[in-house]
């Protein structure tokens, strides 16, 4: 069974002065301690101290290798650059839309880089052929590729990030976006809470790196890495065993003796500025104003949990937070009673489940939040058949996609919260019950332990990277060919051109012929029983400019017009070809062209296409998809095909295709063998052929799914045209 290393930066554990290593629960560990997976588990990640700081390494090395623990030590200058720095204050503002707080700095981007790589040296070191290599969240965002790179060993590499994913616009303020994008794409596996954030990275792909992707993921470097939608849960194992214990109800009691009748409103959260504490406060004090009846009935609970001290920001907010609470209380606070009682540390787990036990509300409100745990903690800790709690959730939570019978809020609109928390405290029995009963269930059945083996299950079915090779060795099959061919079988070979012996660029008229690629298809098409076709859906005279009097059959528009090698003129393949259909579809191009800069129809003899390569990439594609809807329908009962290829919706008469020209050539040239290949929608129809007694050979070039037996790019086309030449010109020699 493979074996799971898990990575992250901040390891379960924590080193005292003397070396020790204690084991802590954190999130992540708890996770997988719900999810009981039988494999061997190992962590990579750092200690949560400078190097400088360690008398012993080795003492440091053996302790964690007892918890099943390999440390990535990094150096005080690296922590105050990667983490301190890049991760903390460039990235993580920037994914929670805070894109006023994050500050860039070229030093801390060059330690991010230098950590992503002492962490990939660590997993390099350690890892063995099978391994599944799980990594978590934005302070790795270069470790996928970097793994990639500097091994060859079979791992399958899966990436979640816990935060958001922000929108694309915000995305591309950071200066390193495209290296970022590239980092991740190394990942078999790419996943996030919500699709929201998947949508964000998607378009993110698309406008940074120019790369599409659909549901299924996106194509890169030859292979398919997949994107997922995988909401956390929450450690609900962990919780249930704390209620379950004898001396819980002895707890709550204590605890409920302490609210001194009081109804509570709980908050529990990290004291960072994404949770909104000082526009809770605002929340809070505008509830104690308009509503006097209930002052004296509650009393809000604030338990936030010290994070990042020694951090400017994060003490100044700290500072805020306590100001704030001073003021509600010397506002309203009554001897004896303080309405707002801020709690600045952490408390145990059993604590924390009481507390969620016995609150009235819980008010979770962060103006950005990846998922929020807080939310599915309460929801589980309540008794649904008694009198349950109200959960007041901000909607700009991961977690409000799941929780929809929370009482939804806007976590800026103070007025709002103010009366969400007025409303849930006059709720009847029966609508919180009702509320309630779904987002308990939902939250138990799927737990931090089943969000972990979902997720693992997913990224073990991930081909072995052997077989993720779809790229066709093009050396072996050029050899190959020219062994029939000198047996004595005649040889025709069949290339579509744009996409296929020539990239694409935005001026189609300036995508002309590299200087050897006439040249080399002229020599091909000099020997006997070889002969040469190109198959494009290009006009005659860009052919006949670049690839006339080469001794080679030009196919132009799809297959509706042809020059064959021995020729004199341009011939129509099919006289009858029926056309009239033109008037119809060219209005309705010319519509989507108006109403979409940056496109433009395109009028061929038996076809009609709108371009939208120059348009921007998502709306392009949006108004691509329209487009095609209009156009089946209209096509319906026409005699044309409708298709979506690259940057193009292209309408064309079913009378014609390259397959049924070149079906027709092969029969004109008499081949025993014929080579086909072709990038698009269109070199489909060639690829579907299955001619009698020729040894058919179709190769796809690119990514997208195909009928072609074989796959290769580019350069891969070229080589094999070489590899032909090379050899046939040998056997001459
Ligand atoms: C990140 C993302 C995403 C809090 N106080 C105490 C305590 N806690 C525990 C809670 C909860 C956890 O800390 C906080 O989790 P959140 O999800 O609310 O937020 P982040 O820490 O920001 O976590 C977030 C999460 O990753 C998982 O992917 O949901 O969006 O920002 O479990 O119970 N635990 C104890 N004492 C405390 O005083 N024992």
């Amino acid at each position: 069974m493979s074996r799971l290393i898990n990575v992250s930066n901040r390891l379960p554990v924590r080193i005292d002065s003397s070396g020790t290593a204690h084991r802590t629960t954190g999130g992540l560990a708890s996770a997988l301690e719900g999810a009981e997976l039988e494999q061997e588990q190992l962590w990579i990640g750092w200690p949560g101290r400078a190097v400088e700081d360690f008398e012993d390494l080795g003492v440091v090395h053996n302790a964690m290798e007892v918890e099943g623990m390999r440390p990535v030590f990094l150096t005080a200058a690296e922590i105050d650059g990667f983490y301190e720095g890049y991760a903390n204050s460039t990235l993580w503002p920037l994914l929670h839309y805070m894109v006023e707080r994050a500050s860039f700095s070229n030093a801390w981007w060059h330690a991010y880089q230098r950590a992503n790589e002492r962490f990939a040296e660590v997993i390099v070191k350690e890892a063995k052929d099978g391994d599944m290599v799980w990594i978590h969240d934005y302070h790795l965002f270069l470790l996928p590729s970097l793994l990639r790179e500097k091994t060859d060993k079979d791992l399958r590499v899966g990436f979640f990030l816990h935060t958001p994913f922000c929108s694309s616009d915000l995305f591309r303020v950071l200066p390193e976006r495209a290296e970022i994008l590239r980092g991740l794409l190394g990942a078999d596996v790419i996943a996030f809470h919500t699709y929201g954030y998947l949508r964000h990275f998607r378009s993110s792909l698309l406008r940074v790196l120019g790369l599409e992707s659909d549901v299924e993921g996106v194509w890169h470097g030859g292979r398919q890495v997949r994107l997922g939608v995988y909401p956390i849960g929450h450690n609900h194992l962990g919780f249930q065993r704390e209620m379950a214990r004898d001396e819980f109800a002895e707890l709550v009691e204590k605890h409920r003796r302490e609210l001194n009748g009081k109804r509570l409103i709980l908050n529990v959260e990290r004291l960072d500025y994404t949770k909104g504490v000082p526009e809770k406060l605002a929340a809070m004090r505008r509830f104690l104003e308009t509503t006097p009846d209930k002052r004296n009935e509650v009393v809000f609970v604030l338990i936030a949990v010290p994070s990042r001290q020694g951090v400017e920001e994060y003490d100044l907010l700290t500072e805020e937070v306590q100001q704030g609470v001073g003021a509600i209380n010397g506002d309203f606070g009554r001897v004896g009673h303080a309405p707002v009682q801020f709690l600045h540390r952490g408390f145990p787990m059993k604590d924390l489940a009481a507390l969620y036990t016995l609150a009235e509300i819980c008010l979770v409100t962060p103006l950005r939040d990846g998922m929020n745990l807080v939310a599915k903690e309460f929801i589980d800790c309540q008794d649904a058949d008694g009198c349950p709690g109200v959960l007041i959730l901000s909607e700009f939570t991961g977690a409000t996609e799941e929780l929809a019978q929370a009482l939804q809020v806007n976590p800026y609109d103070v007025d709002a919260v103010s009366d969400a928390l007025n409303r849930a405290l006059d709720m009847t029995e029966d609508e919180r019950r009702a509320r309630i009963a779904p987002m308990q269930s939902r939250v138990r059945s799927q737990h931090s332990g089943v969000w972990a083996r979902r997720y693992l299950h997913d990224l073990a079915s991930v081909p072995e990277r052997e077989k993720q090779v779809v790229v066709a060795d093009m050396k072996p099959l050029a050899e190959d060919v020219v062994e029939k061919w000198r047996a004595g079988d005649r040889v025709g070979l069949f290339l579509d051109y744009d996409g296929t012996l020539r990239d694409f660029v935005d001026v189609p008229d300036e995508a002309v012929p590299d200087p050897g690629l006439p040249q080399l298809l002229q020599a091909l098409a000099s020997h006997d029983r070889l002969s040469l076709t190109i198959v494009s859906g290009r006009a005659p005279q860009f052919l006949e400019t670049h690839f006339g009097g080469l001794g080679i059959t030009l196919v132009a528009e799809h297959g509706y017009r042809w020059f064959e090698a021995d020729g004199e003129e341009w011939t129509l393949f099919n006289p009858h070809v029926d056309t009239t259909w033109k008037d119809l579809i060219r209005a309705q191009l010319e519509q989507a062209s108006l109403l979409t800069p940056g496109t433009h129809v395109e009028e061929k003899q038996s076809a009609m296409v709108w371009h939208y390569r120059q348009a921007d990439p998502e709306f392009g594609r949006w108004r691509a998809r329209e487009l095609l809807d209009e156009l089946t329908q209209t096509a319906a009962n026409l005699p044309v095909t409708v298709h979506h290829g690259q940057k193009i919706v292209e309408v064309s008469s079913l009378q014609v295709s390259k397959g049924l020209a070149v079906d027709a050539l092969m029969t004109r040239q008499r081949n025993d063998v014929a080579f086909v290949a072709g990038d698009d929608q269109t070199d489909e129809t060639m690829f579907a052929l299955e001619p009698k007694g020729v040894d058919f050979y179709t190769v796809k070039v690119g990514k997208a799914s195909t009928r072609a037996r074989y796959r290769t790019d580019i350069t891969g086309v070229r080589l094999f045209l070489e590899t032909l030449r090379e050899e046939v010109e040998r056997i001459h020699a």
